[in-house]
């Protein structure tokens, strides 16, 4: 069903980053290494399958749909770095740093944020109210008070400070701030009406939630016997309130969907795969 969707966004992603011999090539070789590593591609198939649902040319929102895989991806690179996560693998790869070197997996993880505003930008079809509707979201969700703030939080959280209140600030900025960048850029794409948009929202927002809990779930599974190595949803409630609030947030999200008056079933299909998925 989303197969069609996700290959126009791999291909779009492989032809996005400068081809030709620049004196910094290695700048977009590195780029390339982490961008086109096999991703899910979930936050930029929610903005189409977004568009489709409100009847709007997918094509329209394809750059900035790639423009948030961008961001995903300098994130996971930056988060992978011995001063934050210290990971040696992401996506099945090296991970960037270890694959290239450490300044370098910096400098391209600044690259693809600071070029994810200029795809935008430059993007074809959309008028210029539009495109700062879309960069004033972007820099919201993936900011001080969206991505970074999650981040921020993940990295000092200490198990004895962890309530539910700062787990759920933490989860909804590090994770569904992106989930909530991509139902706003169809939103915007569409020109849809604000009471639709808010709707929208609150779908992005429950289902981005209910996605890191799954991630978390998804971990435990992973690290089995050990010990709980991080603070997260499983590690505090334990595994089966965290199955609980999965359910919880995606029959929220699901609730959401059925109040806008259009044929939403290709967003109830994600929000079904995500809750169900293995990966
Ligand atoms: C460095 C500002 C900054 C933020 C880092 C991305 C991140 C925040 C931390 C990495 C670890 C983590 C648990 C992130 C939360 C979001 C999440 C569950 C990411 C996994 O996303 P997927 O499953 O990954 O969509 P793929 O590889 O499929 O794209």
């Amino acid at each position: 069903m989303f197969e069609e969707k996700i290959s126009l966004i791999n291909q779009r992603l492989i032809n996005i980053l400068p081809k030709g011999s620049f004196p910094q090539k290695e700048l977009f070789k590195a780029a390339d290494y982490s961008l086109n590593s096999p991703g899910k591609r979930i936050r930029p198939l929610l903005v189409l399958t977004t568009l489709e649902v409100l009847k709007k040319d997918i094509k329209l929102g394809l750059d900035p749909a790639c423009a948030l895989e961008l961001i995903h991806t300098y994130s996971f690179i930056h988060d992978d770095l011995p001063c934050m996560d210290n990971d040696d693998f992401r996506r099945g790869k090296k991970t960037l740093h270890k694959a290239f070197n450490e300044w370098l997996a910096v400098l391209t993880g600044d690259y693809l944020l600071t070029y994810s505003f200029e795809i935008i930008a430059k993007a074809k079809g959309l008028d210029s109210e539009q495109k700062v509707e879309l960069i004033k979201v972007l820099s919201e969700c993936s900011g001080g008070k969206g991505l970074i703030a999650g981040q921020v939080v993940d990295l000092s959280l200490q198990l004895k400070d962890a309530d539910y209140k700062t787990l759920e600030f933490m989860d909804l900025n590090k994770t569904a701030a992106l989930f909530i960048a991509a139902v706003e850029f169809a939103s915007i794409i569409a020109k849809i009406k604000d009471k639709e948009r808010k709707i929208l929202k609150e779908f992005a927002k429950n289902l981005g939630f209910a996605f890191q809990v799954i991630d978390d779930i998804l971990d435990a599974k992973v690290e089995d016997d050990q010990l709980p190595s991080k603070v997260d949803v499983v590690s505090v409630l334990g595994i089966d309130e965290a199955k609980k609030l999965a359910k919880k947030l995606t029959l929220q999200a699901e609730k959401s969907l059925r109040k806008i008056k259009r044929k939403s079933d290709p967003l109830l299909e994600i929000t079904k795969l995500l809750l169900d998925r293995k990966i």
